[in-house]
């Protein structure tokens, strides 16, 4: 019975430990950042400015000084998957947004993907916002 009483031992331990890191991780999670679109709409055509706010969903507040990485912006949410424009940062005035500056070739909707790294924070977040291009 020695051994059935060290292996329930170790198993309340695994329980235990199991607890203790989730409220750790539930601390600060990289899942409780996300962007947000500063406006849903952008005019289409060459050289357009988006802006997108970090935001720590936990907190409700911007945040700033992470290392934001637009990584495609396409035509998906209107089934063209294969309309890619590209897409560079501009530096941005406000602390915790993000600008980014595109060609809109045309109207509709497009899926900007972004990443972003938090300072003390291990993970990337990762989203996917849709913008809508108006005539
Ligand atoms: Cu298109």
């Amino acid at each position: 019975m020695k051994t059935l009483n060290l292996s329930r031992a170790i198993q309340a331990a695994l329980i235990v430990a199991a607890i203790g890191g989730a409220n750790t991780v539930a601390l600060a999670d990289i899942k409780d950042y996300e962007f947000e679109l500063v406006d849903q709409t952008v005019k289409a055509g060459p050289d357009k400015v988006i802006t997108v706010r970090l935001m720590n969903t936990k907190t409700g507040t911007p945040v700033p000084d992470a290392v934001v990485f637009a990584t495609r912006l396409d035509m998906t949410p209107d089934g063209m998957q294969e309309m890619a424009t590209k897409i560079v940062p501009v530096p941005a005035a406000e602390p915790g947004t993000y600008k980014f500056k595109a060609t809109f070739g045309m109207a509709g909707r497009w899926q900007l993907s972004l990443g972003a790294k938090v300072q003390g924070e291990t993970g990337t977040v990762e989203n996917k916002l849709v913008i809508t291009a108006q005539k």
